[in-house]
């Protein structure tokens, strides 16, 4: 194993961060204290952590709708992604973006996005920005499996492939589209193949595991940092909420199913491997643990003191073409 005992333990403590984040913006939509929506990341926190662990500060990501995971693990200040969440004026976008689009250029996050696979062309064009600029910067994607059903993923494969740039798609195949198994939407099931076909590398791994994703991801960015053009990683996992908070559309996939992948918690299955190996311990645990309560309390207690936007702020900020 390459990986030093405190880039382990900083991971165990960024994925129980974004677990906690997440549940705290759950909470607090189901009070009524945000008005947009919350799409949670719950479950694929090994995911956002073992892929950003491998990145420089200045290599870039472009994330999706069930973005928090990712932003956190880029290192985003999470009292600002919480006030935005709660439509406050001094979150990322001063109130007026919410959760899907918080964005922060100084390190290297490109912003969420609403919009399934819009994310894609925006990581091509910020990749050919760094192949131009020959700094040696990278750019991850962050998508789901419903992504790779859009005319903008096609488009963005072929792009990166015939002009190499420095692109990882890192896939997120939580199984579903909303309540849709990939296995019936995507013409026969093999979301790698896809890629296999823009003539680009390829890699499948299980993305609750946190050793698999690091790994995988350092040997794909190494080849993708030193000019061997695009890299595809199917991250293979399973959301353990509905699609998103509201109850508007209901959760359709099987119960059992849904139990039997909470039995593969990426962050259960990384503190035991720590306790086996006596790199973390149970007292080590459960001060990350308080820590990281304290942490998402001064956050959303941040926000919540925050005030709201001014009306008349309503167009400050505000771009059309
Ligand atoms: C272009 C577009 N089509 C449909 C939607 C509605 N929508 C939001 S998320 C989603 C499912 C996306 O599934 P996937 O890409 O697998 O991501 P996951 O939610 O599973 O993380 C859909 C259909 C949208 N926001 N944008
Ligand atoms: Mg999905």
């Amino acid at each position: 194993m390459s990986i030093d005992n405190e880039s382990l333990i900083q991971m165990y403590r960024t994925m129980l961060t974004i677990r906690r984040f997440d549940e705290r913006a759950s909470q607090d939509f189901k009070k009524g204290l945000v008005p947009g929506l919350v799409h949670s990341y719950n479950g694929q926190e090994a995911i956002a952590t073992g892929v950003c662990a491998n990145l420089r500060k200045d290599d870039r990501i472009v994330s999706n709708h069930r973005g928090h995971g990712h932003l956190i693990a880029k290192g985003a200040d999470i009292k600002r992604m919480m006030a935005e969440i709660y439509g406050k004026k001094t979150g990322y976008c001063k109130g007026k973006g919410g959760s899907m689009h918080i964005a922060d250029f100084s390190i290297g996050i490109l912003g969420a996005n609403g919009i399934v696979a819009a994310g894609l062309p925006i990581a091509t064009g910020a990749a050919l920005a760094a192949h131009l600029e020959g700094k040696g910067r990278i750019v991850v994607v962050f998508f789901g499996d419903g992504a790779c059903q859009e005319g903008e993923f096609q488009e963005s494969l072929n792009l990166a492939s015939i002009w190499k740039l420095p692109l990882i798609f890192a896939c997120e195949n939580n199984q579903y589209g909303v309540n849709t198994p990939y296995t019936y939407a995507i013409a026969g099931g093999d979301i790698p193949k896809r890629a296999a076909a823009y003539d680009m590398p390829t890699k499948s791994v299980d993305g609750n595991d946190l050793f698999a994703v690091y790994e995988t991801t350092k040997e794909v960015a190494e080849k993708v940092r030193t000019g061997g053009g695009p890299y595809f990683v199917e991250y293979k996992t399973y959301r353990w909420s509905s699609h998103f908070e509201a109850d508007t559309i209901p959760d359709l996939r099987p119960k059992e199913e849904i139990a039997s992948w909470k039995k593969q918690c990426p962050i259960l299955r990384l503190q035991k491997k720590l306790l086996e190996t006596g790199i973390l311990t149970e007292p080590m645990i459960n001060d990350i643990e308080k820590q990281v309560m304290a942490n998402i309390e001064q956050a959303a207690d941040y926000a919540a003191a925050s005030p709201l936007p001014e009306p008349e702020d309503a167009m400050a900020d505000v771009f059309s073409a």
